[in-house]
């Protein structure tokens, strides 16, 4: 049997059952942290893994959650026209505040708040994502279309 899950991991693992998911979050002996380090890990594509990158609109001080293929780069300059105001990349305190987790474990769904949330569309090409599931050890696969439905986001193109 698996150990017991972290807090962090267990939080997330609670939000997938709670909404029907039979998805089971892992932790791994190895640091799942950044896109490349996780991809190593669980043996996929950098594009199979899911980031979950917070940003903060300046004006109307909204999280933005863009859940984006781990070798894509947000084009911030596009995210910003299409919300109507400029952006910045949310600091460490304000993603552990609008998510309750901190950066390299942030999870997809689960959050202390509810964030407007766009979904790369690079994603949905893949019949398996890999998502942080709450501490940079954790992470769950799930099949993409199942990110659009989890976060109530909008699928667009974000490089
Ligand atoms: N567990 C992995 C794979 S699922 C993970 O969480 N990757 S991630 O890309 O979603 O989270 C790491 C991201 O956090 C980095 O890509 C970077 O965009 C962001 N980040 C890292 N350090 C900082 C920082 N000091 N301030 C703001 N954002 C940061």
């Amino acid at each position: 049997m698996p150990e017991e899950l972290s807090a962090s991991a267990q939080k997330v693992q609670n939000a997938l059952t709670e909404l029907g998911y039979a998805y089971r979050v892992q932790e791994l002996p190895h640091s799942t942290r950044t896109a490349v380090e996780a991809a190593q890990a669980i043996g996929c594509q950098v594009a199979q893994i899911v980031k979950s990158l917070v940003f903060r609109s300046k004006h109307s001080n909204q999280a933005i959650l863009v859940v984006a293929s781990g070798s894509n780069r947000v084009n911030e300059k596009q995210l910003a026209a299409s919300l109507g105001e400029p952006i910045e990349r949310a600091t460490p305190e304000f993603v552990r505040e609008q998510t309750g987790f901190a950066i390299g474990g942030v999870p997809p769904l689960a959050h202390a708040n509810r964030l407007r949330t766009f979904v790369d569309e690079d994603l949905l090409q893949y019949s398996q994502v890999w998502a942080a599931a709450g501490t940079p050890f954790a992470i769950f696969g799930l099949e993409p279309a199942e990110l659009v439905k989890m976060t109530g986001g909008e699928v667009t193109a974000i490089k």
